[in-house]
């Protein structure tokens, strides 16, 4: 069954009639330009064919009813910050609305069912594409649309800091609320403006390898991360990364714990290796994209420390096969790598890759072929 009709006979034999409007929003794979979001620096991502889906209808209330198909789980909780749900899935939406409302935006009561096929715990941003389906359709139904797209993501980040305990940066909320079809998003992280780069490669094709090692950024080092970045910026007196050379960095690495000094070194790296693939992707230089993303890798792996067993093996097995260029993607902790493969190269990239890490690991990997695709949306 469609989501759609899946969503709507729930819906029905929850709520009843009449029926409620359709909105949707989507997950995001990033090219290139990881935890650069939140040290004001550069991202690359785009918006992708998997979405959350929810029906929603005011009910005249001040009481949100809401029904999870995918956890197969209800809430029912108020719009006072004190009526914060216990279940974590439910803190997204109690978050949106709590977000919206701080900001003098009107939240009246309604009912709610929602699902989705981003993977969840795969890295693709699951939580960014809650946040922004609700923050777009709240927007709509109570606000008559006048709550701008970047405040839009702003509510969805401020979502996660304050409610989902993730420290996150701008960028999964961002390429949910702005995603377009057929084009990535360069943005830059310190004052929010973007172009849109259309993504259609002759030659090459994007695909996900997801490990299927849970990632889950709340409760994991990822805060920690951003806490080192804002230590050595702090230590430099600047208010971030983005301000930083590698000689002004290395100038001062003997004042640095030797932990703190590589993850800054990685963010400056990073920082400059999304301008060197956009400039590569507008030649069509794509061996050069292919560089830049086992570079990432690499110092994800080796600097940032945010990597696993199981994606570097991946990583180095795509390399070994002759793949242009791949990467761990998102927060880290688990998740997908993002492959830029020859077309003639794929069927044999991925056979290969399922089969040898499920010769090692004991569980095949999931294989996503990316569709870029719109964002935030009503769904007609
Ligand atoms: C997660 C975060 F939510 C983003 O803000 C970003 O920092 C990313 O990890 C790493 O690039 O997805």
């Amino acid at each position: 069954m469609e989501m759609k009709e899946l969503i709507r006979n729930a819906f029905t034999e929850r709520f009843g009639t009449p029926e409620g409007e359709f909105f949707a929003s989507a997950g995001r794979i990033n090219l290139i330009g990881e935890h650069t979001d939140y040290n004001e620096g550069f991202v690359f991502p785009g918006a992708i064919d998997k979405v959350i889906m929810a029906e929603i209808r005011p009910n005249g209330t001040d009481r949100v009813r809401v029904f999870s198909i995918d956890i197969d789980e209800y809430c029912e909780f108020g719009l006072r910050e004190e009526d914060a749900p216990e279940q974590g899935w439910a803190r997204y939406i109690f978050g949106v609305c709590r977000e919206i409302i701080k900001r003098g935006g009107k939240v009246g009561g309604f009912d709610t069912v929602f699902a989705g096929n981003v993977p969840l715990g795969a890295g693709l941003s699951s939580s960014a594409a809650l946040e922004s389906c609700f923050a777009f359709a709240l927007n709509e139904l109570f606000n008559e649309g006048k709550i701008d797209k970047f405040e839009l993501a702003k509510i969805g980040q401020s979502t996660e800091h304050n409610y989902c305990g993730v420290n996150c940066g701008i960028m999964d909320q961002f390429a949910s609320v702005f995603g377009k079809k057929g084009s990535l998003i360069r943005l830059d992280c310190r004052d929010l403006s973007y172009e849109y780069f259309p993504f259609a490669p002759e030659h090459h094709r994007l695909v996900l390898i997801d490990s299927r090692v849970k990632h889950e950024l709340k409760d994991s080092p990822y805060n920690k991360r951003r806490e080192s970045c804002e230590r050595v910026a702090k230590s430099l007196g600047v208010p971030s990364l983005r301000d930083v050379s590698l000689a002004e960095l290395n100038a001062v690495k003997v004042t640095l714990s030797d932990e703190d000094y590589r993850r800054a070194k990685y963010v400056i790296e990073e920082r400059d290796r999304v301008l060197t693939v956009c400039a590569a992707l507008e030649r069509g230089d794509y061996d050069e994209v292919g560089k830049m993303m086992y570079a990432t890798h690499e110092g994800l792996s080796k600097d940032y420390e945010v990597s696993c067993e199981e994606l570097d093996f991946l990583a180095d097995t795509a390399k070994e096969l002759g793949v242009t260029g791949s990467r761990i993607m998102g927060g880290g902790f688990g998740g997908c790598t993002i492959n830029l493969v020859e077309n003639d190269l794929y069927d044999k990239f991925v056979t290969e890759a399922v089969a040898r890490f499920k010769q090692k690991y004991g569980h095949e990997p999931k294989v996503y072929d990316v569709i870029i695709s719109d964002g935030a949306r009503r769904v007609e």
